[in-house]
């Protein structure tokens, strides 16, 4: 990769900067040498009280993306220069989230804002190595560029996609109105990262009914909830209050012990993913000519 296409993204070319982002993807652009071009210090200052990665995650179809144009105009329009990835899971085909986002974020096409904000998505498959560390970097060469705030949008599904939730600084699980399964363990997993709940489609019947719900599963945890707020990104109802909380989001305890674990996890999988004896230890294990402890012996020298 080379420095000028960095230095060039450093002055404001959307186009380097795409290509510096595909750089981290594809591996052809490591993080340290990205920031020493930039000449940023890459602090890790996700213990200060304001934040500059956040992750918006939930289920496919509760209105992530809209939301997520609600709250990016408000900051927007407020100074902020607001970058957002988009995380797509499944997507094979080229662009799919990209387009799907694109076309539902209008604040993209708002003249006025359009140079405050930059969308990206990943499309997970694509990626060959750890994709929260890709995000992580991603997100870190954003910040050092002069993004104010990174916002991830990822699909709070699975395990890997809680692990990509888990690099952020805090962590909004978006619900949609109750569905009658009331709040299921996989689900619960979820909202013990979430500093914030965003229950959507309040204009929906059920949308309160939910939002007392999780509340009431919080309280019966360990009795404190973080905000737990009705919004709609269809009527914009909620909104504003919602990006003024966000914005000042601060992170609860439990949900920065959660997300520790979660990177912490992220971290080991990459170092495995990165080991040089990996392949040949594959080779070993299929063939059965050692067994799992053994394979984890061979990996940790
Ligand atoms: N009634 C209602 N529909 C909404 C609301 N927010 C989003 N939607 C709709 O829900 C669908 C999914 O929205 P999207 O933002 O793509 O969801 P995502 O998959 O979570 O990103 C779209 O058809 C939106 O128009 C809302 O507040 N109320
Ligand atoms: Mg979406």
């Amino acid at each position: 990769m080379n420095a000028d296409v960095v230095l060039a993204a450093k002055d404001g070319c959307r186009r380097s900067l795409a290509r510096t982002l595909s750089a981290l993807e594809n591996n052809t652009l490591d993080i340290v040498n990205a920031l020493s071009i930039i000449g940023e210090i890459n602090s890790d200052n996700s213990n200060d009280s304001s934040w500059r990665i956040m992750a918006i995650t939930g289920a496919p179809g509760v209105g992530k993306s809209c939301f997520v144009d609600k709250i990016i105009s408000q900051w927007a329009s407020q100074g902020k220069k607001i970058a957002l990835l988009a995380v797509d899971p499944s997507s094979s085909r080229t662009g799919g989230a990209l387009l799907g986002d694109r076309v539902r974020l209008s604040v993209v096409d708002d003249r006025m804002l359009k140079d405050m904000v930059y969308v990206r998505s990943i499309a997970t498959r694509k990626s060959s190595s750890s994709v929260p560390v890709v995000i992580s970097d991603m997100a870190k060469l954003l910040l050092a560029l002069g993004w104010n705030k990174v916002l991830v949008e990822t699909v709070g599904a699975g395990q890997s996609e809680v692990r990509c939730a888990a690099i952020a600084d805090r962590i909004v699980v978006v619900e949609g109105p109750a569905r009658g399964d009331g709040i299921q363990a996989e689900k619960a997993g979820l909202l013990e990262l979430a500093d914030a709940v965003i229950v959507n489609k309040s204009d929906m019947v059920g949308a309160r009914k939910h939002a007392d719900e999780i509340k009431e599963s919080f309280e019966l945890g360990d009795g404190k909830s973080p905000p737990v707020l009705l919004t709609s990104a269809l009527t914009g109802d909620g909104c504003q209050y919602a990006s003024d909380v966000l914005l000042n989001l601060q992170s609860t305890g439990r949900s920065s012990k959660a997300r520790w674990r979660e990177r912490l996890l992220a971290g080991l999988e990459q170092k495995l993913l990165q080991n040089a004896q990996l392949e040949s230890v594959l080779s070993s294990l299929a063939s059965g000519s050692i067994d799992i402890d053994e394979a984890l012996n061979k990996l940790n020298n």
